[in-house]
């Protein structure tokens, strides 16, 4: 049994940093991990201009602890009225790695999303002239389709359209967590990919409901039934460089997730490649992390890969219950198997 494995650096394809008080908490656990992360946009209010943009990423390198090297990657929330030329300038500036298309009240912050795709048609058309990726909350918010079918019907009803529309659209299909999905990106053109959480390799719908309400197994989209977790973690481990890291990590105060209205979200950021790690290797492919962690993206953004490697170690640390006072980690009582050094 190897006892270190060494890896390239790798990227977190989708995270939430958050801002103020909660991004100087939770920033250093992705920098010390991973070389760039695409930074989700769903600050209140959400960042929707190029300015907006620039002076988030400021306060993000700011918040990241001295001595660690870490590029975020900063994305432009779209919303019925996005200007194709504001959005276009900041890609040409280098601040826009990709746009955000977030469903009219999907998830969290997201009641400034896109109501109506066919608003966005000539932000699309331009992105897809442009060359910039587009990521996808793929979730219809049609209160009449339940809520565990939301994103294969999101599929059905505007994936499918749109890919059809925009064929040359560079399309990440976020946060997959249905079989429907896999299938559907592992059946795509390469120009459509895919990310994936550990949660969503890890967890299915009865977490959320283990001997009572837990709150810190509720995330957007909602875990759903056993065969859809075994399809996505199918995806994650199966070598296709359609499928890449991103962890969705979205922090909230404890208070917040341990409510009568709890938010959604599954804060897995401190262990995240070490959860990873114990994935692949459960599933006997220990060598293929290395192309979902640190290769598989970087190639689907058009970015170098990174030179520098980390090293996971093995070991029976257990994930604490609380982090930074008052934040519950996902995994927390349990047991990666891997330390990061
Ligand atoms: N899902 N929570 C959040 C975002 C994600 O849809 C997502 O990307 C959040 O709190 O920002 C969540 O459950
Ligand atoms: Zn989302
Ligand atoms: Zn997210």
């Amino acid at each position: 049994m190897t006892e270190t494995l060494t890896l390239r650096r790798p990227d977190d394809w989708h995270v939430h940093l958050r801002d103020g008080d909660m991004l100087a908490a939770v920033a250093g656990y992705t920098a010390r991990q991973f070389a760039r992360a695409i930074v989700m946009p769903n600050l209140s209010p959400p960042v929707t201009s190029v300015a907006a943009a620039e002076s988030y990423r400021n306060r993000i390198r700011l918040a990241v602890p001295e001595g660690m090297d870490f590029t975020p990657l900063m994305t432009i929330y779209l919303t019925d009225d996005s200007d194709p030329d504001e959005m276009a300038r900041g890609h040409e500036k280098g601040v826009f790695t990709a746009a955000k298309l977030y469903p009219a009240n999907a998830t969290t912050n997201s009641a400034a999303g896109v109501s109506d795709i066919a608003n966005l048609g000539k932000v699309l058309e331009r992105m897809e002239r442009i060359g910039m990726v587009l990521c996808v909350h793929g979730e219809v918010t049609d209160p009449a389709v339940d809520i565990f079918d939301r994103e294969a019907v999101f599929i059905d009803r505007i994936l499918t359209p749109m890919v059809r529309d925009f064929p040359a659209l560079r399309i990440v299909l976020e946060h997959i967590t249905s079989e429907q999905a896999a299938q559907f990106v592992a059946d795509a053109p390469p120009n459509i990919g895919a990310t994936i959480t550990p949660h969503h390799c890890i967890i299915n719908r009865n977490a959320m409901f283990a001997g009572g309400m837990r709150p810190h197994a509720y995330c957007l989209p909602v875990a759903k039934r056993e065969r859809h977790r075994i399809a996505v973690r199918a995806a994650a481990t199966s070598g296709d460089s359609s499928f890449f890291l991103g962890t969705d990590s979205a922090p909230h105060a404890r208070g917040a997730k341990e409510s009568a209205c709890g938010c959604a979200g599954i804060f897995n950021a401190p262990y995240a490649i070490e959860t990873y790690a114990r994935i692949f290797e459960e599933d006997g492919v220990l060598d293929r992390l290395e192309g979902f962690a640190s290769e598989h993206g970087a190639h689907f953004y058009g970015l170098p890969l990174n030179e520098e490697t980390i090293t996971l170690r093995r070991s029976d640390a257990v994930v604490p219950d609380r982090l930074d006072g008052d934040l519950v980690p996902f995994m927390a009582g349990e047991t990666p198997g891997w330390s990061l050094d």
